[in-house]
């Protein structure tokens, strides 16, 4: 059944025209990201087997399978695309500075530059949940052919030419956005190629599935709280459905697929949010625009928010429009 489905790769030079994959860099860009997952997804598929394999021996000499997943995973990524050239600089949540990436020559004329979470959710690795990478890449502001500025990263979400997520779940996928919808590729593991399973995705308008970890519910923000209590009122279409994975890209998935919000507010245990803006909210935003849902802090849309600190944290509510909305009501009549 595959075989009639077009492969990322064929989908890449299908679109060439568009102008951001015109100049081949941006091409290569979601191929070197391509490489890296199947890297990590194979390597994830194994995390089960890894004390198995290591109490025989051989593993545990070599150290390998003894490197924490999202280091590894942070390699990975790194690796594909700095021996590439194919971007200027990189952050990671991995990493506490930005990475000026140089070229063989010292001139690296790549104008891209990456943001990512190499694997999120690692927690829930040692529990056989499913865990993602989520990546942003942005044009640089600073001259091509300089070494690259904090600057370069710290645009608004708006400017972002691409952005995206793999999912390590029941099966590994890759969903992107060239800024023309969303569209989503399924790896078939025996041939190590991923197929357009999911073209034009889009998130349902009316939702009926909240996520969010009601275990902070006391702390949240009133607004907040009573969008809760109103999820769960029995009342027209009400009360909606409870999913939380705790696994962003797990639950972001579930509610674009399906319909529905995924909630994570200020809390007393984190005042400012704890998703980090540029490489967790950013991209899930412009995926929740590009699918046409909504993504918001609560008071403005999360691409317009001005970044200040390659690591810093925010409020994110995303998902199907009417729910958006609907929250927002009540946070600003709550505040
Ligand atoms: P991480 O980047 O340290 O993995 O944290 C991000 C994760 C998200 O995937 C998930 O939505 C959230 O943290 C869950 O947080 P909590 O356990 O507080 O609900
Ligand atoms: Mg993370």
């Amino acid at each position: 059944m595959s075989e009639n489905r077009l492969t990322l790769g064929e989908y890449i030079i299908e679109n060439q025209s568009h102008f951001e994959y015109s100049s081949g860099e941006l091409s290569k860009l979601i191929n070197s990201i391509r490489l890296a997952a199947k890297t990590v997804s194979h390597k994830v598929n194994k995390a089960g087997l890894v004390d198995i394999i290591g109490a025989v021996g051989d593993t545990n000499i070599q150290g390998e399978d003894q490197q924490r997943l999202d280091v590894f995973a942070n390699d990975a990524f790194k690796k594909a695309l700095i021996n590439r050239e194919i971007v200027c600089g990189i952050v990671s949540e991995e990493e506490v500075e930005f990475i000026a990436v140089e070229g063989k020559k010292k001139t690296n004329t790549n104008k891209y530059v990456v943001l990512m979470d190499p694997l999120d959710g690692s927690s829930n690795i040692d529990v056989n949940v499913s865990v993602g990478t989520i990546f942003s890449v942005f044009r640089r502001i600073t001259p091509v052919g300089t070494p690259v500025q904090k600057e370069d990263f710290l645009q608004k979400g708006d400017m972002q030419v691409a952005a995206g997520y793999i999912i390590y779940g029941t099966s590994t996928m890759l969903v992107y956005s060239v800024g023309q919808g969303v569209n989503g590729f399924t790896l078939n593991p025996a041939i190590g190629t991923f197929y357009l399973s999911h073209p034009d995705i889009k998130i349902p308008y009316k939702g009926s599935i909240y996520s969010v970890n009601e275990g902070y519910y006391s702390h949240f923000p009133d607004g907040v709280k009573k969008y809760i209590k109103y999820c769960q009122e029995e009342k027209d279409d009400r009360p909606y459905t409870s999913r939380y994975i705790g696994s962003l890209v797990s639950d972001f998935h579930r509610n674009m697929i399906n319909g529905g919000i995924y909630l994570y507010p200020t809390s007393s245990k984190y005042p400012e949010g704890k998703l980090r803006l540029l490489y967790e909210c950013n991209p899930i935003a412009f995926l929740a625009e590009q699918a046409g849902g909504k993504a918001t802090d609560g008071f403005k849309r999360i691409l317009d928010l001005e970044p200040k600190e390659l690591h810093q944290r925010a409020p994110i509510f995303c998902g199907s429009k009417n729910m958006i909305d609907k929250l927002v009501d009540f946070i600003t009549s709550n505040t």
